[in-house]
């Protein structure tokens, strides 16, 4: 119990839920799903369009994780943003990073953290049609701020139709290290344990 409680420290937990937009499972190429069935994902406009992997031609590529992965457009009358609000610890380090590619060309996102209305922007991130690009950092939850949200919003500016696609998004604790001497412990605690106590010694040594 004590081997596993240790182990569990160590691990990071993601708090974005479907963080891969595998739901739901879709019946068609591309197609615009409601918030309501996003898996926790919400969107200004109540619609996040998902596509298939490598569904039709070369500016639907394969997806970077699983077979599916959403695109973000921006065109004049459409503004896309998805996000999702968690709840965090103030003081907490967290590890955030997203799959990103251009549809038609080099495109832009704006990743956005913070209390709910009043995220900053952590930075804009562009990639290009050739591969995944996966961007990533750290974000300290600020003082006083239990719900954070995470938000990704298009920076493309264009008239036509497509903008960025988006793939296995992560918002996560990052894992805990013990120390030097808590590291030993762990491992003398997970040998004894594994040994059942068979090599312990106790010797006295005299001065
Ligand atoms: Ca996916």
């Amino acid at each position: 119990m004590c081997l596993w409680a240790s182990a569990s420290a160590l691990s990071a937990q993601n708090l974005i839920q479907n963080p891969s937009f595998e739901s739901p499972t879709l019946t068609s190429a591309f197609q615009g799903v409601s918030t309501s069935q996003a898996g926790g994902w919400l969107s200004n406009n109540g619609s996040i369009e998902y596509h298939q992997t490598g569904s039709v031609g070369p500016q639907f590529p394969e997806s970077f994780d699983g077979t599916q992965h959403i695109e973000l457009q921006d065109v004049p009358s459409f503004d896309s943003d998805v996000f999702q609000d968690v709840t965090t610890v103030p003081g907490t380090t967290m590890e955030w990073s997203f799959a990103h590619r251009g549809r038609l060309g080099t495109e832009s996102v704006e990743l956005r953290v913070g209390a709910p209305g009043s995220e900053v922007v952590v930075g804009i991130f562009s990639a290009g049609v050739d591969d995944w690009v996966v961007h990533s950092g750290t974000y300290v939850v600020p003082a006083g701020q239990t719900t954070t949200r995470y938000r990704l919003k298009t920076d493309f500016v264009s008239d036509t139709c497509c903008g960025n696609l988006i793939d296995q998004v992560e918002f996560a604790t990052v894992p805990h290290v013990p120390a030097a001497n808590g590291g030993i412990l762990f491992m003398l605690v997970a040998a004894l344990i594994v040994s059942g106590g068979r090599f312990l010694r106790v010797r006295t040594i005299r001065s």
